[in-house]
């Protein structure tokens, strides 16, 4: 099964996958290799690269440095085109549903397609909402665009609707990095009920509770990066989650 089919799977089973997100920015090549063991230990079922900005320039560096130790499977979560890297397993292609940016919904990929054609990467076509999450994010600022409100899952459902009757495969719903709040149980439940293809969630989870809270509302994937970027220790218990419940 490739990735996709993967997640498909997770969807049709009721089956859960919890992801670990590193921003290349955040971690040196030699941090990412204790990481990386952690994840192992932890059974990660996920992690995903990137980051709305790229300060540094060790995205390869960094993937390779990961693989060598580990067969978790790695998606580029990319900010921008010049994200995109070979090193990885897969790309998360996104187009930015919930803002009105034509540059983000259609503009960069038009860019990024070409290398992405080459890369021979796996490619998941992913319908990007993103969420209010309490306060600004880099992705907020970066995207010009409105976040859907926290309290409006109508408009979440719609919008979720909208990239599905469009064809993509996943619908990620991030409250963008270092959200104050991470996406309502409410507004993942409106979601998850009522589509067919996966959906990710992240954005602003900062404990167990909030894992099992996304996965009990119905997301098929939860990616936590912050909070364990600060507190490495909650890589075992929150990936727990997704194997104690839903295995
Ligand atoms: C951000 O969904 C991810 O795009 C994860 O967010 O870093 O807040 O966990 P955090």
């Amino acid at each position: 099964m490739n990735i996709k089919q993967q997640l498909q799977h997770l969807k049709n089973e009721g089956k859960k996958a919890f992801a670990v997100l590193i921003d290349p920015d955040d971690i040196s090549p030699e941090k990412i290799v204790e990481l990386a063991k952690r994840c192992n230990a932890a059974k990660v079922d996920l992690v995903l690269f990137g980051g709305s900005l790229m300060l540094s320039d060790h995205m390869e560096h960094c993937i390779n440095a990961f693989k060598s130790v580990s067969q978790i499977p790695v998606i580029l979560f990319p900010g921008s085109p010049a994200q995109v890297c070979k090193a990885a397993d897969a790309l998360l292609f996104l187009s930015l549903v919930s803002g009105r940016n034509a540059e983000l919904l259609i503009g960069q990929q038009v860019v990024a397609a070409p290398v992405v054609k080459a890369s021979g990467l796996e490619v998941l076509a992913t319908g990007y909402i993103l969420v209010d999450g309490g306060v600004p994010t880099t992705v907020s600022y970066m995207s010009h665009s409105a976040p859907v409100p926290r309290n409006k899952p109508d408009i979440a459902l719609c919008t979720a609707w909208a990239a599905e009757l469009m064809g993509q495969s996943i619908i990620y719903m991030d409250a963008g990095s270092g959200a104050q709040y991470p996406i309502s149980t409410q507004m993942i439940e409106k979601v998850s009920r009522n589509i067919d293809i996966p959906l990710i969630v992240g954005g602003g989870i900062k404990d167990v509770a909030g894992v099992r809270a996304a996965f009990e509302a119905g997301a098929q994937v939860v990616v936590v990066g912050n909070a364990i970027e600060k507190d490495l220790s909650l890589i075992e218990e929150m990936s727990a989650v997704a194997k104690a419940v839903y295995a």
